[in-house]
């Protein structure tokens, strides 16, 4: 049983579909590189992450925000259409989102448990698309001390973070190394799609 307002889309996406979409991100990746980025306690994250949209997430000594330009001053690029007909698929929010946050795991990377909080419009959903190797994927509640659970995510699910739970605590314990063929290097990709502004 997964909390209210969590709905998991088991294989959403079949292997035709998740290679267009990878292929679409390549070009996300190419014009706005993935960066391991300083937590604002100093430590580099293991996860390198990069952006799309109107503006894109960083971290750095200062703190967790969205920027509208890159750290070389560039625009973040657009976000895919590939990525944007998922969004219009599941969401049920009827405007487009203005940031997809791209995560990009390779081996031995995770990510703790911890909230998003830094969108100004919490009535909107997330919608996560994974793509490549499967990830152990933890559920807690509002509170930091609920207890938690875990399922895996896997290559082609497609996940939406609403109402009650757009506020839980989540992370990855790890990934399954070199399990999924779908993307060359191996590793795993992880797409999340917010609306920032209201
Ligand atoms: C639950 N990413 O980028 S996606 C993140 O697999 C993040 O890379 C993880 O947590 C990943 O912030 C998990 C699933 C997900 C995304 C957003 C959520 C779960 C969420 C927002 C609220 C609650
Ligand atoms: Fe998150």
């Amino acid at each position: 049983m997964l909390p209210d307002g969590v709905t998991l889309h088991d294989g959403f996406l079949d292997a035709v579909a998740q290679i267009a979409l990878v292929g679409a991100l390549r070009t996300v990746a190419a014009v706005a590189p993935p960066r391991r980025m300083e937590a604002p306690n100093g430590r580099r994250m293991s996860v390198a992450m990069t952006s799309a949209g109107r503006v894109g997430w960083v971290t750095d000594r200062k703190g967790y925000r969205y920027e509208p330009r890159q750290m070389n001053g560039a625009p973040w690029p657009p976000i895919p259409a590939e990525a944007l007909a998922i969004w219009r698929a599941v969401s049920g929010w009827d405007s487009d989102p203005d940031c997809l946050l791209l995560n990009h795991y390779a081996e031995g990377a995770k990510m703790g448990l911890h909230r998003d909080a830094d969108e100004g419009e919490f009535a909107a959903p997330v919608v996560s698309v994974s793509l490549g190797d499967p990830a152990r994927f933890r559920i807690g509640g509002l509170a930091r001390r609920d207890s938690t659970k875990s399922f895996e995510l896997r290559s082609g699910d497609v996940l939406v973070m609403g109402g009650a739970s757009r506020l839980i605590w989540h992370g990855v314990d790890r990934i399954r190394y070199g399990v999924s063929p779908l993307l060359a290097r191996g590793g795993r990709l992880n797409l999340t799609m917010r609306v920032v502004a209201g």
